[in-house]
């Protein structure tokens, strides 16, 4: 049998935080191997477990895996959280993809300079209430379905109330005006894997501080 996905990556949310919550809501147990140093990322790198000498990187049923989108696809794949056919599985990467698209502003947020902070906070602000969280509203309401696309959990739910809890961190006024969206956020948390992934203990990573920012900094600069 094989063993657990070993996560390779830094002891914070960045890109590996998608993985993880992607995992936890399929009820995969998993092992992190916490890069400290910049000496733990080059020893990686040397070994030629990096493709692009880049992060994450998930050791998973014989593999090393980078890329995080491809690591995700991977595990949606294997744990049936990516549709039931090629119609389905097209809809859940485009709103996957719409939801990286803010999720990368997202998760650079906490390492951007102060001086910059400012204008990216009033950028993820403007575009989660304008552009991306009306889309994903309209689908819920379009179908009056469960869940995104399908009627069954898919990565896209996932990944969609990972995204929401976060936004929300930033501004906690910002589903206000989204009801469906909240009922699917409600709905997804209370899964029983994600309910024990949201409780204090688990391998869910919290919000950057000065400290966490600056180790990460040391790490690959
Ligand atoms: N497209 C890649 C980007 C990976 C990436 O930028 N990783 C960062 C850490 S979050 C990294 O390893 N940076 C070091 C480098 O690019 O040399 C992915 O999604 O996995």
């Amino acid at each position: 049998m094989a063993g657990k996905p070993i996560l390779h990556y830094f002891d914070g949310r960045g890109r590996m935080e998608n993985i993880r919550w992607l995992l936890a809501a399929a009820g995969v147990e998993f092992e992190e191997k916490f890069m400290k140093t910049r000496e733990d990322l080059e020893k990686l790198r040397k070994d030629g477990s990096l493709m692009f000498q880049q992060v994450p990187m998930v050791e998973i049923d014989g593999m090393k895996l980078v890329q995080t989108r491809a690591i995700l696809n991977y595990i949606a794949a294997k744990y049936n959280l990516y549709g039931k056919d090629i119609k389905e599985r097209a809809l859940i990467d485009m709103y996957s993809e719409g939801m990286a698209d803010l999720n990368e502003m997202v998760l650079v947020y906490p390492y951007l300079p102060s001086s910059d902070k400012g204008g990216r906070l009033t950028q993820i602000k403007e575009k989660s209430r304008n552009r991306y969280f009306p889309a994903f509203e309209k689908v819920l309401k379009s179908h009056g379905q469960d869940y995104l696309v399908g009627n069954r959990l898919s990565k896209a739910d996932v990944l969609l109330t990972e995204l929401l809890y976060n936004v929300e961190e930033l501004d906690s006024t910002v589903l206000a005006n989204f009801p469906l969206l909240k009922a699917l956020r409600t709905r997804v948390s209370n899964l029983p894997t994600v309910k024990k992934f949201l409780q204090p203990g688990s391998q869910r990573k919290p919000l950057e501080n000065e400290e966490s920012v600056e180790a990460v900094k040391k790490i690959f600069s």
